[in-house]
């Protein structure tokens, strides 16, 4: 049994079913702490309402269903934590203190992200090696970097099967933008759709690697699945599927939308987290040890987003 942290969020939501359709509904005990009426992840399977930073209850929660693998998603992201850092370091860095607790004391293996975010400005920007300098300058980076430390110590020291990749900047279309810096490339989508036109507020030219949501969730099955006497790292696994700037999402769009019309609002605060990472990180290590390998790249992705959005959006 899977306790999933963060159902409601943007890998949580669209994870949440995955396993439920892999590992059967009632294998997969979905929390959050709000609940959504109506939500397919509600309705599918276990949900309880659960803060991450209140350990006597998700410990409680774990025992009720007897999970033996815990995936912590709940976490802010890197616009929202760089607003509210102190709030940011107690949910993402309590949370998962928590976390690493309930699977110690049942025995769980355990899964959480880290990000590109967990590189700093010191950190060589182009293919950045699976191991080298990570001395980020946002709270966000701290919590992740801190968090890859954690997760290799409740390994090291207690046995606990933990393992997390650092995910590139995540484009999905079945929940909105949630506060992070590379969001700039999945509101692009919803835009081109509704006003034919986008205001970026990541500058021209900011390369950041980036994933289609499918790959993502597959990545984390994989991993989950991987024999762990083959893995040499744990926490954290770079992985990538793309490294493109605003400009090419753009060009990508207008072969759909002829018309669209893209501009630039630069927002300096996202600016300068987004030249703080990566312009594209080497995923060689995944690729050898756990068999990493994305499907989608840009055109791909950018012919299924408009596609499903056109859906969503109910747009002709
Ligand atoms: C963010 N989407 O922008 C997240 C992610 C690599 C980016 O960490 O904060």
């Amino acid at each position: 049994k899977i306790l999933v942290t963060g159902c409601l969020g943007q890998i949580g939501s669209e994870l949440t079913m995955k396993l439920r359709n892999t590992y059967g509904n009632d294998n997969v005990v979905a929390t959050d702490i709000r609940k959504l009426e109506g939500n397919e992840v509600i309705e599918s399977g276990p949900f309880e309402i659960l803060d991450v930073n209140d350990g006597k209850a998700m410990g409680e929660i774990a025992k009720k269903y007897n999970v033996d693998s815990v995936i912590h998603l709940a976490a802010l992201l890197s616009a929202v934590a760089e607003a509210k850092p102190v709030l940011a370091w107690n949910i993402n860095m309590g949370g998962l203190f928590n976390a690493l607790e309930v699977a110690r004391e049942l025995n769980c293996s355990f899964f959480t992200p880290s990000s590109i975010g967990a590189f700093g400005p010191s950190t060589p920007k182009d293919k950045t090696p699976q191991d080298t300098i990570q001395r980020p300058q946002t709270m966000y980076g701290v919590t992740k970097v801190s968090g890859e430390l954690l997760c290799d110590y409740y390994f090291k020291r207690f046995g606990v099967d933990t393992r997390g990749v650092r995910f590139p900047g995540l484009i999905s279309y079945k929940t909105l933008p949630g506060g992070g810096t590379t969001d700039y490339a999945v509101d692009i989508y919803y835009k081109a759709l509704q006003d034919k036109k986008y205001a970026s507020f990541i500058g021209e030219g900011t390369y950041m690697d980036m994933m289609y949501i499918p790959d993502a969730l597959d990545a984390i099955v994989n991993l989950m699945e991987a024999d762990g006497l083959k893995l040499k790292h744990r926490n954290a696994f770079n992985i990538t599927a793309m490294s493109f700037a605003p400009e090419h999402v753009a060009a990508e769009i207008k072969k759909h939308i002829p018309e669209f019309q893209m501009t630039y609002d630069v927002d300096p605060i996202r600016q300068a987290i987004a030249n703080s990472w990566p312009n594209s990180i080497d995923d060689s290590a995944a690729r050898e040890e756990w068999g990493f390998n994305p499907k989608y790249d840009l055109a791909s992705m950018t012919t299924d987003m408009l596609e499903k959005l056109r859906v969503k959006l109910n747009i002709k």
